[in-house]
């Protein structure tokens, strides 16, 4: 018997990125303790090719080694940067991260560069152990992957309606430190300003009225109430440097 076409849909891939989600920001590029993070209990895993110590060879690296033990991780590329997005998915991201975003222009390059054709132009590799070798099945590859792009510059907050809107923006991720050092305000004023006009509550709306919503960098558990009372659920709560500093604190304290 052929199965027949009436079989259900599969339903759609959950996002990397997804909702009331904690998530752990690493900097470092040590395969072995990314391993051993990546089973301690965060939802997911982004690797920072932009701030932290990860070239394209760890990149590949970690990747395979995050794929092994099945995580779900995203990587923060360096920039709006067409080959780091389609080397980041083809080691294996569920999804990207995208920096220093300025305007629509920007954004619509990140989302060319994340998804294959019609809606993109990612190229295909043959290194990817995600995307069926070497059939790549575009359309599966385009369901999954999520592309989140940072709303952290004056200019990205200027155009953060029309950035919502575009085909492909699956998620915005804002950048509370560069967007306030770009305002001129400190962290907290900005966490602070709850207002329907704020920063963030526009940023939220715009996400929300495309059907889409807002991640964020606490980067320090501290950070985390204010991002989550202003409706935040999808929070990187630490890095691995703040585990770091948080358990050699945690261990002077015990002895
Ligand atoms: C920011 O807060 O600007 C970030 O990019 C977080 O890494
Ligand atoms: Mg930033």
């Amino acid at each position: 018997m052929y199965a027949t076409s009436s079989s259900a849909p599969e339903p759609p891939p959950p996002p990397a990125i997804g909702p009331a989600s904690r998530g752990l920001w690493l900097m470092g590029s040590d395969v072995d303790l990314a391993r051993r993070l990546a089973r301690s209990g965060f939802d997911w895993i982004a690797l920072d090719a932009q701030h932290g110590a990860i070239d394209r060879s760890a990149l590949v690296d970690l990747g395979r080694a995050l794929g092994d033990v099945g995580t779900n991780f995203v990587v923060r590329v360096p920039g709006v940067d067409h080959s780091w997005i389609g080397a980041s998915l083809d080691a294996g991201a569920a999804g990207v991260v995208i920096p220093s975003v300025t305007s629509v222009d920007d954004a619509q390059a990140g989302v060319r560069a994340t998804f294959y054709p019609p809606l993109g132009e990612r190229s295909w590799g043959p290194l990817t152990p995600m995307w069926d070798g070497y059939a790549p099945d575009a359309e599966r590859a385009n369901a999954h992957v999520q592309c989140a792009v940072m709303i952290e510059t004056a200019g990205a907050l200027e155009a953060v309606e029309e950035i919502a809107a575009l085909d492909g923006v699956g998620l915005l991720f804002l950048g509370p430190v560069d967007l306030s050092l770009s305002l001129g305000v400190s962290v907290d004023e900005l966490l602070a300003d709850d207002s329907p006009t704020g920063p963030v509550p526009r940023i939220l709306a715009a996400a929300r009225r495309n059907g889409s919503d807002v991640a964020a960098f606490a980067g320090d558990p501290s950070r985390v109430p204010a991002l989550r009372a202003l409706g935040i659920d999808r929070v990187a709560v630490a890095t691995d440097i703040a585990l770091v500093a948080l358990g050699a604190e945690r261990v002077l304290d015990l002895t």
